[in-house]
């Protein structure tokens, strides 16, 4: 029987200046009390805690047109991207804790510095594929993709804290999972590049199990490459995962989004994690933030090994009477 048995580096990453509401900075340290680490370590995970990014405001951070601080967020995704590189640099599995979803520019870009050829798997309710010229909100939360896309490069306009970012994935490196709540620019944009998008509706015809297995083809049908994950909480449903800034109902049942999380795990392929939009402020109960943090933590346990069927230590024997 396989258990995986990964090294893994675990980055708190308390981004919040991606969006608007407040606490969301939150969510690293709820996740770790969680007890993560521990958990990690009880199924043979190597652990170790990178703590938390120190990130500050820049001061005089005007709007780029509408993008909403600019600076001080290109400035934190150049830290993450340096912290990331370091952990994969020393071999382990990299896993970012949000922080709100624009952190996964810094991720990803840190990644791919060791990755040159990385896949992307986005778990979300959301495309976050807003270019600065069409995002309807200013957050750089709903943009992170269009910053990554080498096909969108032409379409980005030099801003403040952002000169630093090339980018390093094309299209069919993409996935998408649990999409149903779309601008119509990010409409087009996902259409017109072909990207790889399993929506709430490919996921009801044809179900979690061939929608994994369709993501692998697509993914590794010639080489098998490192995968990101990047898992914004807001794709499970809100009755699942209540406490997180942009709920959407109709989403994902905690089945389904476990079930990603280990079918990726299978694949031993998986390279880094971001969980991120954990927002402990945003549950109007503690039952809301408890459930929503303990989804958070099932998902990442199951990323590294947690398997429902059970799992045993490969040398086990039957104590002799
Ligand atoms: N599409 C909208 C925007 O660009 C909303 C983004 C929603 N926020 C997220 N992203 N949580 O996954 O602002
Ligand atoms: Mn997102
Ligand atoms: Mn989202």
């Amino acid at each position: 029987i396989r258990r995986c048995h990964h090294s893994v580096g675990i980055i708190g990453a308390p981004f919040s200046r991606g969006q608007r509401k407040d606490g969301v900075e939150k969510g690293p340290d709820y996740i770790r009390t969680a007890g993560l680490t521990e958990k990690l370590q009880a199924q043979g995970c190597q652990v170790k805690d990178y703590g938390n990014l120190k990130l500050d405001d820049v001061p005089n951070d005007e709007p780029f047109r509408k993008v909403r601080m600019p600076k001080t967020v290109g400035l934190a995704n150049q830290h993450l991207a340096d912290a990331v590189h370091t952990v994969k640099k020393e071999g382990r599995a990299c896993v970012v804790l949000g922080g709100d979803h624009s952190l996964a520019i810094g991720s990803i870009l840190g990644h791919a510095r060791s990755q040159r050829d990385l896949c992307l798997v986005w778990v979300d309710a959301h495309a976050d594929i807003n270019t600065p010229l069409t995002s309807p909100t200013g957050n750089v939360h709903g943009q992170p993709v269009s910053y990554l896309l080498k096909e969108l490069q032409s379409k980005i306009p030099v801003m403040p804290g952002f000169s630093w970012i090339k980018p390093c994935i094309t299209a069919k490196d993409i996935v998408y999972i649990g999409l149903r709540d779309l601008d119509p620019e990010e409409h087009y944009i996902v259409k017109n590049l072909g990207i790889k998008s399993f929506s709430m509706t490919e996921l009801d015809r044809f179900g979690m199990g061939r929608v994994m297995e369709e993501t692998c083809d697509h993914l590794f049908s010639k080489v098998n490459r490192p995968i990101h994950l990047s898992y914004d909480i807001d794709a499970l449903d809100p009755l699942v995962a209540p406490a997180t800034g942009t709920p959407a109902i109709g989403g994902l049942t905690y089945r389904e989004g476990i079930y990603v999380a280990e079918e990726i795990c299978k694949t031993g392929l998986l390279s880094a994690v971001d969980l991120v939009e954990v927002n402990p402020s945003r549950g109007k109960t503690e039952e809301e933030v408890r459930s929503t943090v303990n989804a958070a933590v099932s998902v990442v346990l199951s990323c590294f090994g947690k398997a429902r069927e059970g799992s045993h230590p490969i040398n086990y024997q039957l104590p002799e009477p």
